[in-house]
């Protein structure tokens, strides 16, 4: 059957992407990350150099940019919740052995990947969550610290003083696009979400997770992510960062992935295990990643969102969705080709 128009451009388009991002040779060992976020690349590397495990690249990668507040959505500092208190999730998998440790909603500890590190090292679980998540880190050694900074406090108070605007609510009273709560929920619900403006609830500016994907010389993966979540987020809230499969995942057989955007919707859709699902079936990183946008496009056109993928062999490639203020994605590649990380761009689809 002969392909119609629109696919043979569809079918161009991709091909041309997928040049675009494989200027870097394929090439073992791997580090892939969200964002320009440099040193955290350079710090996996550098781990990775020192004889360190895949996992240990992960942990301090990401470990890196919660120390260094990454675009003050990583880390202790940043996107106060409706309390004005940062909270923490994060995740790490082990592609060899599929576990995960993950910790989500945590609160007063600021290395929460080296927490869910400890979580497949120490449990049998694989995701805690809240004040008992915070209480489990400090048994096993992290201390008490906190996360509200003079930067975190005056977003806070701005957002008070701005009527509490943007917030997650619907069908509440008050009317929550006008004034702060307390909200009692509505009598009547009087509309379904719109997910085609999600990106107004969630400023490109105010999401940027880190998601790291490495792979050693032997093709063992590994990834994870860390964030501190929406700002402005209602407590309690958990995004798709430390749920294994949306916020990332790992499989030594296949390949890795992680996502970044609002995590609301993208979680919804386990992106980073469909493209690794994708990247199986000999699906090219850079193909798989758009394959993902794309399905969350078909509901939610317009939200706010990344993939990062790489596989086995060490090809990679990323994808996002395109919306206002949002034509391009920067992400940190480096291997053995590379004489230091390498900032890579794609343009969103
Ligand atoms: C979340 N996905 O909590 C995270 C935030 C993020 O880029 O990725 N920002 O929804």
């Amino acid at each position: 059957m002969a392909a119609g128009a629109g696919e043979l451009l569809l079918l161009l388009l991709l091909v041309l992407t997928v040049q675009l991002a494989a200027a870097v040779p394929a090439a073992l060992p791997l580090v892939v990350n969200t964002w320009a976020f440099r040193k955290a690349t350079e710090t996996a590397w550098r781990i990775l150099q020192m004889g360190g495990s895949e996992l240990d690249a992960v942990e301090k990668g990401c470990g890196q940019c919660e120390i260094d507040q990454c675009d003050g959505s990583v880390g202790y500092g940043g996107s106060p919740d409706e309390s004005g208190e940062t909270t923490l999730d994060a995740m790490i998998m082990d592609g060899n052995t599929m576990e995960v440790g993950a910790v989500a909603d945590l609160r007063r500890v600021k290395n929460a990947i080296g927490v869910a590190r400890k979580v497949i090292e120490h449990t049998k679980h694989t995701l805690l969550v809240g004040e008992s998540a915070s209480m489990f880190a400090v048994r096993m050694g992290f201390p008490y610290e906190d996360l509200t900074t003079p930067k975190s406090l005056s977003m806070y108070s701005e957002w008070l003083n701005q009527s509490c605007q943007p917030n997650y609510w619907k069908n509440v009273v008050p009317d929550s696009s006008k004034s702060c709560g307390p909200y009692k929920k509505a009598e009547k619900v009087i509309c379904k979400e719109d997910w085609t403006i999600s990106q107004r609830r969630i400023s490109v500016h105010n999401h940027d997770t880190i998601g790291m994907i490495v792979i050693g010389e032997s093709g063992t993966i590994a990834s994870g992510t860390s964030t501190n979540g929406g700002v402005h987020k209602i407590p309690g809230r958990v995004g798709d960062s430390p749920i294994a499969g949306a916020g990332a995942y790992a499989d030594s057989t296949a390949g890795g992935a992680a996502a970044t955007g609002d995590g609301d919707i993208m979680m919804r859709f386990l992106p980073s295990y469909q493209a690794v699902e994708y990247m199986r079936m000999g699906t090219d990183p850079t193909v798989a990643c758009q394959k993902v946008i794309s399905r969350i496009q078909k509901y939610a056109p317009k939200f706010f969102g990344a993939v990062i993928c790489a596989n086995a062999t060490g090809s990679y490639g990323a994808a996002c969705n395109k919306i206002s203020g949002f034509t391009q994605f920067h992400f940190m590649v480096y291997n053995p080709v590379l004489s230091q990380p390498s900032k890579q761009v794609v343009d969103c689809i």
